[in-house]
């Protein structure tokens, strides 16, 4: 996987939207996902303007805005089908079948209506994968999480990606931090917890640098705040992609 071209690895995808990204990550050349972690629409949709040229991915926490109006995930979709990039909700479900289930189709975010990705904790098993599971989408596994202190272990990782590899339909990929699945190019791995020239948060999170995620195996970096919080996102968008690139075609040389 590691040494493959994006494009190349379409033809192993089995999930639509892998093969999807794939695609418009050759295409675009660029392997970064942004978290858009924002509390207000508009900075919202500012965001999504800003990063559009230069991201595969835009990745939301729906329930974390105070203005939430199903409008804005119909603004979203039109500026993701400008810039040619999906929609990621990185909802994280973690409950049985039936609740991941209604929290996906149902409540006033209707996510399955507009989110082409979503993420999803492997904990309750495989009857969650099951019920979440339909025709056209994408759901990233988390085996590993960017935090210090995170009570994952190496098992319930190993487990995660074992579960993750018996449904190549519906899961587009990993989220992990290292390089779990080498043999197997036609999923994603993707990381989050990338910030130049800042070593955490003070509440957990631990960053590293894009060479070095892009040297563990990831496939798509995400970058939050060291998009979100610089003056001119669009400039730091396209630093952190141009970066993220050069790291994926060094890796593939
Ligand atoms: N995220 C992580 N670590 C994980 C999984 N997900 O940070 O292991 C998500 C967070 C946040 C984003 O929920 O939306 O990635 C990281 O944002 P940051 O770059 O601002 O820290």
């Amino acid at each position: 996987r590691l040494k493959l071209p994006y494009e190349e690895r379409i033809a192993y995808a089995k999930n639509n939207r892998a093969q999807e990204l794939f695609k418009i990550m050759s295409e675009k050349r660029t392997n970064l996902c942004v978290a858009a972690d924002v509390t207000k629409s508009d900075e919202l949709i500012s965001l999504a303007n800003q990063t559009g040229p230069y991201i595969c991915l835009f990745k939301t926490h729906i329930d974390i805005l105070e203005d939430f109006n199903i409008d804005v995930v119909e603004a979203l979709k039109k500026i993701a089908e400008k810039h040619n990039f999906l929609l990621f909700e990185d909802r994280k479900f973690s409950d049985i079948g039936k609740t991941v289930q209604m929290q996906y189709s149902n409540g006033m975010y209707k996510i399955l209506s507009w989110a082409n990705v979503v993420t999803a904790h492997s904990l309750a098993g495989a009857g969650m994968l099951d019920a979440i599971k339909h025709g056209n989408n994408g759901v990233f596994l988390l085996a590993e999480i960017s935090t210090s202190g995170s009570i994952i272990d190496k098992n319930y990782t190993e487990k995660t990606v074992k579960l993750a590899l018996q449904y190549p339909d519906l899961v587009t990929g990993i989220v992990c931090q290292n390089p779990l699945f080498t043999s197997e190019p036609g999923f994603i791995q993707l990381t989050p917890g990338v910030q130049l020239d800042v070593e955490g948060d003070g509440l957990g999170q631990k960053y590293n640098t894009p060479d070095v995620v892009i040297g563990n195996g990831a496939d798509i970096a995400v970058v939050g705040r060291g998009i979100t919080k610089s003056s001119e996102p669009n400039v730091a968008a396209e630093k952190y992609r141009s970066l993220l690139w050069g790291a994926y075609l060094k890796r593939i040389e």
